[in-house]
This record gives C-alpha cells, structure tokens and sequence, in this order.
C-alpha cells in the first residue's frame, strides 16, 4: 500500500501492473533524454557555439522531424502491447462483479450460489488499533492467489470507479452498463484501493479490500458464506 511522502508505484501485485511500472520507468527515461538534450543546445545557443548559419538547415530540419517521430514511435508501441495485454479476458477462473452504490460497494461471486455482500468502510471511531483509517472495509474481497479473476463492474446509481492501484486495476462504474477487467494477484497480501471517480458527499468513504489467499482457504471461505 501507498506510504507517507512515497513519490513512486505501490509495488506490484499483479503482472500487469510490472509491466505498467516498467513502462512508466521507460517514459521517464525518454523524458529526462529530451530534458538533457534541449537544455545542452539552449546552453551551445547562449554560448553562441550553435547559431543559425552553423548548421544547415536542411539537415537540422530532417532531424528534429525524424528524431520526434522515433520517440513517439518508442513510446506508442510498448504503451500499446500493455493495452492489450490489459484488454485480454485469458478463460477467467473466477468472476467477481463489482456494483457501486452511494457510498458502498456491493460484491456478487456469480460462480457460486448466494455468495454476495456488501462491503462497508469502517468507521474511524470503530477502528481497531494499527488498521488503516478511511481503507478497511467490514467485508473484504477475498480472492485466491495465482488466479485469473474477471471483474465485472456496475453501479447503482452514480458514476463510481473500482480501483486497486498495486494490482494495475481501474475500471469506470457505470449504472446501466457492465465493463470488464481482469487481474491475477502474483502474491497472498491485502491490496486497498478507492472509488476513483467523484460519486458525491462520501466518495472517499468508500474504499476497496482485495485480499488475496491461497486456493485453499479461498475455497474454504467460500463454503462458509454460500451456505449461509
Ligand atoms: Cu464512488
């Protein structure tokens, strides 16, 4: 999870979202080149090492039209490849959907029979001491590691967004309408993400708990609140 003054990602829990640090990492580097070599010629520029009749215009011209389109290209590819990696359903093993409400998430495991809850945030003044205030939620989602979980998710009633920044996971609520993401959790861990679009008086009160347990208890878990 995000810590106090962290400037980068929350580590990565999924694959997909190494890919994405990795990508950012690489825009990064592609930035600071630019940064570099436009501040060195507006350093030969003040010097007056480099002026218009030192070099041909010609020739500069072909560079800085090629040189813009080679770092546009270097961009857009690997910017596309993890588009579509994010973009493939690989034969889900679990589907979860996710229903916003005003101001609280609604769970459904469609593969099992009555395995729904709702998923509160807790309260600060109900907060056992060391959990984290405005992320614990009453019912946590729990999903078994090393698994492709498809999320189906929806809303009620407004715009909301169901978001697990350390599992590369953020997908637009829209009453009337079922998007589709997946993740598969590479770790057992607890993974806390927000409604990321602004659903009215208590949007920040209504965050995410994904937890992610081995099969095992997974399937013991499941078993419990089914049969209920
Ligand atoms: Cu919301």
């Amino acid at each position: 999870m995000a810590n106090h003054s962290q400037l980068g990602f929350q580590d990565a829990s999924s694959p997909i979202m190494e890919e994405l640090i990795q990508f950012h990492d690489h825009a990064l580097m592609v930035a600071l080149a630019i940064c570099s070599l436009v501040l060195y010629l507006l350093t030969l520029m003040l010097t007056e090492k480099l002026s218009s009749n030192t070099v041909d215009a010609q020739a500069i011209e072909l560079v800085w039209t090629i040189l813009p389109a080679m770092v546009l290209v270097a961009l857009a590819l690997p910017s596309l490849r993890i588009l579509y990696m994010m973009d493939e359903i690989n034969e889900p093993d679990l589907t979860l959907k996710a229903i916003g409400h005003q101001w609280y998430w609604t769970y459904e495991y469609t593969d099992f029979k009555d395995l729904t809850f709702d998923s509160y945030m807790v309260p600060t003044t109900d907060l056992p001491l060391g959990h984290f205030r405005l992320l614990e939620v009453d019912h946590r989602v729990i999903v078994p590691t090393e698994s492709t979980i498809r999320v189906i998710v929806t809303a009620d009633d407004v715009l909301h967004s169901w978001a697990v920044p350390s599992l590369g996971v953020k997908t637009d609520a829209i009453p009337g309408r079922l998007n589709q993401t997946s993740f598969s959790a590479i770790r057992p861990g607890i993974f806390y993400g927000q409604c990321s679009e602004i659903c009215g008086a208590n949007h920040s009160f209504m965050p995410i708990v994904v937890e992610s347990a081995p099969l095992a208890n997974f399937e013991n878990w499941s078993s419990l609140l089914s049969s209920q």
